[in-house]
């Protein structure tokens, strides 16, 4: 039995799961999304995934064709459909149908609602026991007063440029800056520094997406007595700190050994990044909504 695709409260085989040319989510990039994850039929944080997604939609002025409560209603479905335990979850809501200009006036049916899940992709386990090197690569995050990071629209182009010049020079992920030269974060992650035995992430005003796995870590290290600072960050600070690591949804939490050329204290994962790794796992077994 293949995938079965939520699309408007129905259940659609993948080769069937289409929509119009005319959807202004691929003409204009005009959408939310998030993604989520699922544990052993928990989703974690499922509730706050939901809800950054209305905020982002609330933000673009488009209307939610469901309630919070019938989201994660169709969420919960759409993994029962699949009988999925441990999955990747793509929650998409588009302008919908619309003509070939841009003004979302005119796009007159409803907004569409797409959910797709499938397996989860992660970077290959070797990297989580060595580390990853990354680089800082030339595009800025968008600044945040022109396309706020904060809302996940659909048009991600900002990211994939800094993706296509990370793999450009033969690495899986990329520090952006923001337009002053500030740390931001990654491509699809937050970044972490260590320093001192305290915690340092990018406040989310300087051009950051304030990630769920970010919140979490931020509340682990709280519990750990760990002391945490959102505070603006240079890459002399990243190049100089005892450890570094990103989390996001997909790739959970990944520790980082080398950036721009410059080894990570001892070039292995730290010992902080290694607690908060199994902490953070011990959380997603406990941690959200059955189905
Ligand atoms: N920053 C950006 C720019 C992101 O897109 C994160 C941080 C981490 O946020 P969460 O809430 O996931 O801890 C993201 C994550 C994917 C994928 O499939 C993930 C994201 C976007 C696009 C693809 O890996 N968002």
């Amino acid at each position: 039995m293949g995938l079965k695709i939520y699309i408007d409260g129905r259940f659609y085989e993948k080769d069937e799961a289409k929509i119009s040319v005319f959807d202004h989510g691929l003409l204009y990039g005009d959408g939310v999304f998030e993604g989520i994850r699922s544990y052993n039929r928990l989703v974690f944080k499922l509730k706050e995934h939901i809800d950054r997604l209305f905020e982002s939609a609330h933000t673009i002025m488009l209307k939610v064709p469901l309630s919070r409560q019938g989201m994660i209603k169709a969420v919960i479905d759409t993994l029962k459909v699949n009988k999925l335990k441990d999955a990747y979850i793509r929650v998409v809501v588009t302008r919908g149908e619309g003509d070939l200009g841009l003004d979302p006036r005119k796009c007159k049916g409803r907004a569409r609602v797409i959910i797709i899940t499938d397996k989860v992709l992660l970077y290959p386990e070797k990297l989580y026991k060595k580390g990853l090197e990354i680089i800082t690569v030339p595009t800025p995050r968008n600044l945040p007063e022109a396309l706020n990071p904060q809302i996940k629209s659909l048009n991600y182009l900002n990211n994939i440029l800094a993706k296509i010049e990370a793999g450009n020079s033969g690495y899986e992920e990329a520090i952006m800056l923001d337009s002053m030269g500030y740390v931001a974060e990654c491509t699809g992650d937050n970044i972490f520094i260590v320093k001192g035995g305290q915690l340092y992430t990018p406040p989310q005003c300087m051009g950051t997406l304030r990630g769920i796995t970010r919140d979490a870590i931020l509340g682990i290290a709280a519990k750990k007595k760990i002391a945490r600072h959102e505070h603006v960050l240079t890459r002399h600070e990243v190049f100089n700190s005892e450890e570094v690591f990103l989390t996001g949804t997909a790739a959970e939490i990944i520790p980082v050994v080398k950036v721009d050329g410059r080894l990570i204290g001892n070039g292995q994962p730290g010992r902080t990044t290694l607690m908060l790794m199994k902490e953070f796992h011990k959380l997603t077994k406990t941690e959200g909504i059955k189905y």
